[in-house]
């Protein structure tokens, strides 16, 4: 008996209450002949089956027509996302977050369309090695859309520096310098039209309904 009480409040102690719950509810079924309660707090069960109850018979509603879900950003796996084969993994990452792909396109466009792309940075020092670095290989030039899809999208890529980028982003996970941080990501909802209709014609970008939408979508 004294044996185990001390047993089950180690268990409770290194697995907190939640834990204790269920060391408590396994071990009062094995030693039910012993006084039990007095070694670990149990729920009473009543208190589960009305919770359970509750959750079950409550209806919920879901919505997937609420227009900031339109929002769209323009991300792009640079040349070294290419070249080392990241595409699927930052592909996947944006798929998982539930967010839709609207427009794919693998291309090589050259040093103009690159320059157009990343005008606001001309004036800049490294901007002449940023061209070059953008124009070394092909890029996969990508629209997404979803609520919150550019601001949402520049945390899960990061900081511009990776050394900046916390671990779980894709910059803080795959790339360590900034002259080689293999994505890009619209940076407001302005830029990312702009950035959407330099890359791509109006009929590249698809219209559809993704059959989980109601399931990345709703309100209780
Ligand atoms: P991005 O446009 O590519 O998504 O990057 P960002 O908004 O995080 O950063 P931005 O200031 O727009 O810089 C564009 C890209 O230029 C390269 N860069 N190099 N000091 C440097 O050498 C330097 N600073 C920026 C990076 O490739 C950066 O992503
Ligand atoms: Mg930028």
């Amino acid at each position: 008996m004294r044996a185990f009480s001390s047993t089950a409040r180690l268990l409770a102690g290194a697995a907190g209450l939640s834990g204790a719950f269920v060391a408590g509810g396994l071990a009062r079924d094995k030693y039910s002949h012993l006084q039990f309660e007095a070694a670990v707090p149990v729920l009473p069960k009543e208190s589960l089956a009305a919770l359970t109850q509750e959750r079950v018979s409550k209806s919920f509603q879901l919505k997937a027509d609420a227009p900031s879900q339109t929002e769209r950003t323009f991300i792009m796996i640079k040349p070294d996302g290419v070249q080392r084969g990241l595409v699927g993994e930052i592909i996947k990452r944006f798929e998982q977050k539930g967010f839709k792909l609207v427009a794919i396109r693998m291309m090589r466009p050259g040093e103009a369309h690159l320059r157009e792309h990343y005008a606001d940075l001309a004036a800049r020092s490294f901007f002449p090695g940023l061209v070059k670095y953008m124009d070394s290989g092909p890029v996969v030039a990508m629209a997404w859309e979803g609520q919150g899809a550019v601001k949402t999208g520049r945390v899960m890529l990061g900081e511009t520096n990776p050394a900046d980028s916390k671990p779980g982003t894709i910059r803080g996970d795959y790339c360590i310098t900034v002259g080689r941080n293999i994505c890009h990501g619209s940076d407001a909802v302005e830029s990312a039209n702009h950035e959407i209709g330099l890359w791509f014609r109006p009929e590249d970008v698809c219209d559809y309904t993704p059959m989980a939408a109601d399931w990345v979508y709703g309100d209780n």
